[in-house]
């Protein structure tokens, strides 16, 4: 007998896979937005990580291009309850970038090219749970969906994920980003119903 693999084009939502309390599973992949599209040149992108003591590193975006990328596939969950399982990305791990950052800020705010930011726990970047993406399902991450370049951190609330991301600050003191300031939950796990404060 040969194994039976699931290759990309077979791939089949599973509806007995569990989903998140108050979720349900879609086959779109909606837009949510809180201003407009910025316009981001990849000649202009660069990723600018902070530390808590005011130290900086840089990568343009043929640093990124030259690092070490790896293929994702993993479910999302948007806060306004649509999930979508096995979605299929292309990224760098956050491991990668920060494993020559010394800090011991334990909380990140994330900035977004147009001002959106986002805030979250600097263990949840690391040990393989967030990636700078910019391929969806093969192709260039299309401008709406946050490219050339979105963080993915999938396992918490998809506003989490920051579409055209643009750095990292890390501090030693949470501070609350933009949706986290209306309301949002400050840390957003979706299997515990983390939706707002
Ligand atoms: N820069 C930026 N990132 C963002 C947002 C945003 O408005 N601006 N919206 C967040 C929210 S609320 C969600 S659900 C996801 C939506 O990503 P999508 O538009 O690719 O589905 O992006 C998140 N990242
Ligand atoms: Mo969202």
């Amino acid at each position: 007998m040969g194994i039976v693999t699931r290759g990309f084009g077979g791939r089949r939502p599973d509806p007995g896979r569990p989903l998140p309390p108050g979720q349900f599973l879609t086959q779109d992949f909606p837009v949510l937005s809180a201003g407009p599209t910025p316009d981001v040149e990849v000649d202009r992108w660069e990723l600018v990580v902070t530390t808590e003591h005011g130290h900086v590193r840089r990568w343009s975006w043929g640093e990124l291009m030259a690092t070490p990328a790896e293929d994702v596939v993993t479910d999302i969950h948007c806060v306004t309850r649509w999930s979508k399982h096995d979605t299929r990305w292309r990224g760098v791990s956050v491991d990668v970038l920060l494993g020559d950052v010394e800090t011991t800020g334990e909380f990140v705010l994330v900035h977004s090219y147009g001002g959106y930011t986002t805030n979250l726990p600097l263990a949840d970047l690391l040990d393989g749970q967030a990636w700078i993406a910019f391929e969806y399902e093969g192709e260039p991450l299309e401008p709406v969906h946050g490219g050339p370049a979105r963080l993915l951190v999938p396992h918490l609330y998809f506003w989490k994920s920051a579409k055209w991301v643009r750095g990292f600050e890390i501090h030693d003191v949470d501070e609350p980003g933009f949706w986290e300031t209306y309301g949002y939950h400050g840390y957003g796990d979706p299997w515990l119903e983390q939706r707002y404060a």
